[in-house]
């Protein structure tokens, strides 16, 4: 238990996708063992507040608490798995030849998309943002260049330098909120982001599966430790207070669309679909 907990504190999972993915694998095991009684609640408790902030843990911990069965667990996997390829297939018609596409951070989600238009033919370049305190971009580009596919890793405060060239910005989300506070929830630096695409008239787009539909009455934007970006040993920054949000919030009229498994939406469209159910919401 602890081992799990201690890796996504540390973000060696990272990403809400794979934190949602990695936990429901913990519980099945967990779970055969121990059953979905008092133990299974609190370590659901304590996986969701390993990181607060990503919304699909929540979503799917609130279907398992409704049907409290192995099967269960299969079935969100699954799902997980099967909207990511559908994210992917979706996205391509967005995926033009010859564009230059930047992204920010490490979504597995935006991602797929990228990866899916390559191994079909599409011929493009990315800019990825190196994404601080943590650097997730780094393995973003990593990934990127292991498939051959040309990438640039720049500093995040090179991105507003580098928008007259991109064609759009592609991200990934922890929750999309139709409920105040309202906005696409993605890691710190997404809002800004999207506020330099929006002045260069740059399409801003969102890879994120319906289980990022964030139906909760509070939002916790997690605060990680300051030493993750400086420390006194390091940079000698004495009795100056520090503070490190891990994201932060877009405003829905900032991305231009949203991709999920059911197809590409605008940011009402998507409402829409989300209050009549079209789209699945735990
Ligand atoms: C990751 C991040 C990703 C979303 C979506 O932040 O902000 O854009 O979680 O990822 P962190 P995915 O590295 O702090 O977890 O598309 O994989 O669900």
């Amino acid at each position: 238990m602890s081992d799990i907990i201690a890796d996504i504190k540390s973000l060696k999972i990272q990403g809400a996708r794979e934190i949602a993915v990695k936990s429901l694998k913990f519980l099945r095991g967990f779970t055969a063992k121990n059953g979905f009684g008092r133990d299974f609640e609190l370590v659901a408790k304590r996986l969701e507040e390993a990181r607060p902030t990503a919304v699909v843990l929540h979503n799917c911990l609130e279907a398992l608490r409704k049907e409290r069965k192995a099967k269960t667990i299969d079935m969100l996997l699954k799902r997980l798995e099967d909207s990511r390829e559908l994210i992917a297939k979706n996205g391509l018609k967005l995926i033009k030849n010859n564009s230059t596409i930047m992204t920010h951070c490490h979504s597995g989600e935006a991602l797929a998309v990228l990866k899916n238009a390559w191994k079909k033919g599409r011929r493009f370049s990315v800019i990825a943002t190196e994404t601080e305190p943590r650097h997730q971009g780094i393995k973003t580009a990593k990934e990127l260049a292991a498939m051959k596919i040309p990438v640039t890793l720049i500093t995040d405060s090179a991105a507003n330098y580098f928008m007259p060239e991109v064609d759009f910005v592609i991200v990934g989300a922890d929750a999309i909120r139709f409920r105040q506070p309202k906005g696409l929830v993605n890691k710190i630096g997404t809002s800004a982001l999207a506020l330099s695409a929006r002045a260069h008239k740059k399409p801003f787009y969102s890879a994120a599966s319906s289980f990022k539909i964030d139906n909760r009455r509070k939002i916790i934007i997690e605060e990680r430790p300051t030493s993750e970006v400086y420390h006194a040993g390091f940079h000698g920054v004495q009795g100056v207070k520090v503070r490190n949000p891990a994201f932060d919030i877009t405003s829905l009229d900032h991305v231009t669309k949203f991709v999920n498994e059911k197809g590409v939406y605008t940011n009402k469209q998507l409402e829409k679909a989300t209050k009549k159910n079209a789209i699945k919401v735990f």
